[in-house]
């Protein structure tokens, strides 16, 4: 199949999903094209079959807003005709449904049939979707596609409860490369870290509110207070001033790393012992995938879709949001005792296998199959 990308071309999770998607599907054959407003970061190499258009959207005065989606819209008509493709598949509702529903109605007029898949992900449906600003559009743009995934169960019912969509949303959840994320020893790495042999806990994420990453650090403290340990903590974002501030006001800046941006988070994980979530609100919890496949166990909130990725007491807990206590006591649970801590990596990658690639992109395939004979 000739294959249409459109995705967020960032280090978020629908970007990550989207580009691993498209990466994979150009390995099986498939002729995959991008087309968004940045090269995406996990698009790290170039084959025969993947393509990238940019998206360039003209700056005029007049325009405080540059209408990004007329530009997108407009790239996609030249894209699909020019390329001939089967079909559209975009990620994040927002504003790539709507985009996508322009650019088949423009190709109409040339007789050209073009069906779109969305895939919801989640902020575009339980934060900026639900919005009022946006409510309307997002409602249309789901209901005219010619077909609907969510990543979770979870967000499948968000999106029933919170819109009035009549079409079938499919549940496929997001998925893990675990030819990339795996346990790869970094023995000189860890002994960088925690020369003492302390425990390393880890986060990564883009430290919106909505991952609630200031009680990462409350967390860590109350562990650390117990257990000589230290954390990593992987990403950039609005709350990072507030999270240094607060380990050095909790007096644990000395065994908190920010490191930032970073591609190759599967070394992270490799070295680490327990991945901390505490969201407030998480479709599926990418990040924390990840760390599962790494062979970390993972304490988050119970959230969104995260009961689905992390079940209590097999790879990890889960508390309520916001109990700082109990996620605390239950990391120490986890890391005091060597022998539950190993158990419980054991079965995070376990468990991490049945999310794998090799599953999942199947799934994928088929949809789209379905769809171009339906539509
Ligand atoms: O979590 C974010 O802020 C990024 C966001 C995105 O759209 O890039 O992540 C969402 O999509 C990921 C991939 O499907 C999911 O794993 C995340 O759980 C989801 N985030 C939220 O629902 C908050």
């Amino acid at each position: 199949m000739k294959i249409g990308i459109v995705c967020y071309p960032t280090f978020g999770g629908s970007g990550v999903v989207a580009t691993e998607l498209g990466k994979a599907l150009a390995d099986r054959g498939h002729q995959v094209h991008f087309v968004t407003y940045n090269q995406p970061v996990r698009l790290d190499f170039f084959s025969e079959n993947l393509f990238y258009h940019e998206v360039a959207v003209s700056k005029y005065p007049l325009f405080e807003y540059p209408p990004y989606e007329l530009a997108l819209a407009s790239r996609l008509v030249d894209v699909v005709r020019f390329e001939k493709l089967d079909i559209l598949h975009v990620h994040y509702a927002i504003p790539h449904a709507s985009a996508a529903f322009m650019a088949k109605q423009i190709l109409a007029t040339y007789g050209i049939h073009i069906p779109v898949i969305t895939t919801l992900h989640g902020t575009d449906i339980t934060l900026v979707g639900n919005d009022r600003t946006y409510k309307p559009v997002v409602t249309f743009s789901i209901n005219k596609s010619d077909g609907v995934t969510s990543v979770s169960e979870h967000l499948r019912n968000d999106t029933y409860r919170l819109f009035e969509i009549e079409k079938d949303i499919k549940v496929i959840t997001n998925f893990i490369d675990l030819r990339r994320f795996n346990h790869t020893p970094k023995g000189h790495f860890k002994k960088a870290i925690a020369p003492e042999g302390e425990k390393i806990l880890v986060h990564t994420s883009n430290f919106r509110k909505v991952k609630c990453t200031p009680d990462v650090v409350r967390i860590f403290a109350k562990v650390n207070a117990v257990l000589p340990s230290k954390l990593l903590m992987v990403g950039d974002g609005e709350d990072r001033p507030e999270c240094e501030q607060l380990a050095r006001d909790l007096g644990v800046s000395q065994n908190v790393r920010f490191l930032g941006k970073q591609d190759a988070v599967e070394e992270i994980m490799s070295v680490s012992d327990l991945f901390l979530m505490p969201s407030k609100s998480e479709s599926f919890g990418l990040a924390a995938l990840e760390a599962m496949a790494c062979r970390v166990p993972v304490i988050s909130s119970n959230a969104g879709g995260l009961p689905e990725l992390n079940v209590e007491g097999l790879t990890g807990y889960l508390r309520d949001v916001g109990d700082v206590d109990g996620m605390a006591q239950a990391a120490l649970t986890i890391l005091q005792d060597e022998e539950r801590l190993n158990q419980f990596k054991e079965n995070a990658l376990t468990h991490a296998r049945k999310f794998d690639l090799a599953n999942i992109l199947p799934e994928y395939e088929n949809f789209y199959l379905e769809v171009i004979k339906n539509s």
